[in-house]
């Protein structure tokens, strides 16, 4: 793509001003001239190549050129005829630097904002600046529309014409046909010279296709007069100070990133909200980099003036409160679960006049390679670990639900639900002595050992990055549970619960329904301490899980025994229940946090279930653990599709309650 820019022109309308150089290096800032925002321009879209016509002042607009400094390659092409000429026989001297390649044709005196120069440069199609929005003018160029192409450009046309600006992108064919015409022209006679070169087009227009690019409000317009000028110069301060806001999550940052950061930058004075790290978590995944880490990332890249807070996946705060001119995305979310958000963004635009500029989403194999590279690192032991605590500490309040398997483990890790214009998944995986035991088909009493419940973390860890918190029962021997200990933390599991009861366990559901004895305060708070003196990083946490309110002990006991866990070492409390209803679980809370404010409390709202998460933050809960409803749920799937396999003597009917394979297959991530 090369520039042709017309400046042989004598400008004598603006009189005084054009006196000692060409129109083209009138001021229309303190720091510009048309023909020096032109070129900048240019130089900033990828242009390279500039053909420049001159005529009187030609070797003052030439110093001009070299004395800005903007590393464009020139060609200037004096019209020796400029005093009896018109810029169609200024082109015609140009003609041989103007072959095979796509040609922007600018008139020397056009000022246009850099929106105007990337829509012509995206169009497929060869076009010219019109504006639909403007009244005709009487002086200068109108085109005339026929079935959405240009049929006619000139002063003279008013029916079916729009206001039009001589800011031309020819794709090469289009630019051929026109040449040609503009050859033909300039060699046929002298006083053909000396007309508009959209004269010549107007005889081609059938087999020279051009479409109107419609500006409407944007700034592109031409300075004849001192008139044009005044008013000009202040839409060039409007259009400079124009702004855009774009949202990030990212913490790498890839070529992608900063193609499409200039792009906006090009656009106005460019603000970026980043996302915090509770959204980044709940829409996509953790982030390798806090909020904190990647705001200054993306205030030391060039081109970004600001940046900012974005709370939520929605902009609708940041969009009232910046007030941009435009919102910059790529075109991924035009469909998809972000269409919500997109949806939002342009109503709220609607309510001030914003722009919505979307470009084409690049999703790259080599982009792909960074994300599962960031996933593989969160998936490490040391990463995983200590995310469980940093989560807690973000969030207040975390989810985790039950896995047994890597398939269960998958689940988890990927589902999320898209709601009211925000996000979630859970936080973290449970890894329940219950479930455990009942995918091997084995009762909840321990009897699974350890080599065993290690190897369902192992393979739940294998596949997906997620923190873990471990089910450890009693916890065992003291002599055994410090090795546990070390080994869940080499690892990487984050949490460790254990319950303080002694003897032959019995799945808490049953309470007293089965025998089951209660540890000693007292040998239950060493087993804790053994285990704080284990472990070796700061990031692990042990769990201290009373079962007073389960084997009906009351809850001055339960109170007692969670003061002496806490006072033992224990990172963590779990308080649990059987009742249907959680009174009692409030009541606990309550008075726990009354002199206790900050040890993270967990439960499982198992039988009463119909409590929300909502509530139980506000009753001063850390983490809600959904411990069994993956087994729960699929068990009685699984059992239908067996009965219905045997009732009908043949698959077919159980298809509809099955997952298609196509599905099931990808739900398995393969390594490429
Ligand atoms: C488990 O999931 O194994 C638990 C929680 O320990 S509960 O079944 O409620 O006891
Ligand atoms: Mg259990």
């Amino acid at each position: 793509m090369k520039a042709l820019i017309l400046n042989s022109g004598k400008g004598s309308r603006m009189g005084e001003l054009t006196s000692e150089h060409p129109k083209c290096m009138t001021e229309i800032s303190a720091s510009e001239t048309i023909l020096s925002r032109q070129l900048a321009q240019l130089w900033a879209y990828g242009i390279q190549e500039v053909i420049i016509t001159t005529g009187l002042f030609d070797s003052v607009l030439v110093d001009h050129c070299r004395g800005l400094h903007i590393p464009l390659h020139y060609t200037f092409i004096k019209n020796p005829k400029y005093e009896s000429t018109n810029y169609i026989y200024s082109i015609y001297c140009a003609k041989k630097y103007l072959l095979d390649d796509d040609v922007l044709l600018i008139h020397g005196d056009m000022v246009f904002e850099n929106f105007v120069l990337e829509r012509l440069l995206d169009s497929e199609k060869s076009c010219m600046a019109v504006n639909t929005d403007m009244p005709l003018p009487t002086k200068d160029f109108k085109a005339v529309l026929q079935d959405g192409r240009i049929k006619k450009i000139g002063i003279e046309y008013f029916d079916s014409a729009v206001a039009a600006m001589p800011l031309y992108k020819l794709k090469k064919r289009e630019w051929k046909i026109w040449l040609d015409q503009i050859t033909i022209y300039c060699e046929r006679n002298e006083s053909d010279r000396n007309c508009y070169a959209e004269k010549a087009f107007n005889e081609v227009s059938d087999k020279c296709a051009l479409y109107p690019l419609d500006v409407r409000n944007m700034l592109c317009a031409e300075i004849d007069t001192p008139e044009d000028l005044r008013e000009v110069r202040n839409r060039v301060i409007e259009a400079d100070d124009r702004t855009v806001y774009m949202s990030f999550s990212a913490d790498i940052i890839h070529s992608g990133h900063i193609s499409i950061i200039r792009k906006a930058a090009r656009l106005g004075k460019l603000t970026i909200g980043v996302l915090t790290d509770e959204v980044v978590a709940g829409y996509k995944r953790f982030p390798l980099l806090p909020y904190e880490e990647r705001k200054i990332m993306f205030e030391n890249i060039i081109g970004v003036c600001r940046v900012v807070e974005q709370d939520t996946l929605s902009y609708k705060a940041n969009l009232e409160k910046y007030r941009p001119d435009y919102v910059v995305h790529g075109d991924d979310w035009v469909t998809g679960f972000l269409k919500p958000v997109r949806d939002e963004v342009v109503a709220v635009l609607d309510t001030y006049g914003g722009t919505l500029v979307e470009y084409p989403y690049r999703s790259e194999q080599k982009y792909k390679e960074l994300e599962k590279r960031a996933r593989a690192e969160l998936s490490m032991p040391d990463a995983r670990r200590k995310r469980l605590r940093r989560s807690i500490e973000m969030k207040g309040m975390v989810t985790a639900m039950e896995a047994h398997s890597g398939l269960t483990g998958l689940l988890v890790e990927n589902t999320v639900v898209y709601q009211d214009g925000g996000s979630r998944q859970f936080d973290a995986m449970w890894v329940s002595s219950l479930c455990d035991s009942t995918a091997k088909g084995k009762p909840d009493i321990e009897l699974v050992d350890m080599t065993s419940r290690l190897r369902t973390i192992d393979e739940i860890m294998d596949v997906t990055t997620k923190p873990i918190i471990f089910d450890g029962d009693t916890g065992g021997l003291t002599e055994h549970f410090v090795y546990t200990v070390r080994t869940l933390e080499r690892m990487g599991v984050s949490m460790i619960i254990i319950e303080d009861k002694t003897g032959l366990k019995k799945n808490s559901l049953f309470g007293t329904e089965v025998a089951q004895t209660q540890d000693d305060i007292e040998n239950f708070c060493e087993k804790i301490a053994a285990g704080k003196r284990a472990q070796k990083t700061d990031d692990f946490m042990i769990c201290a899980r009373i079962e007073s309110l389960i084997l009906e002990k009351g809850m001055e006991d339960a109170l007692t025994r969670a003061a002496a866990y806490v006072q033992a070492g224990a990172d963590a409390i779990m308080i649990h229940s059987r009742k249907k209803d959680p009174a009692e679980i409030f009541e606990f809370l309550r008075k726990f946090r009354a002199v206790n404010a900050t040890v993270p409390i967990v439960v499982v709202p198992t039988s009463y279930s119909t409590v929300t998460e909502e509530e139980l933050k506000a009753h001063g809960v850390n983490v809600v653990i959904y411990a069994n409803q993956m087994t729960r749920a699929g068990v009685p799937a699984m059992q239908n599709a067996a009965k219905i396999i045997l009732e009908n003597h043949r698959a077919a009917e159980c298809d509809d309650i099955c997952m298609p394979f196509r599905d099931i297959i990808h739900l398995i991530p393969e390594e490429v």
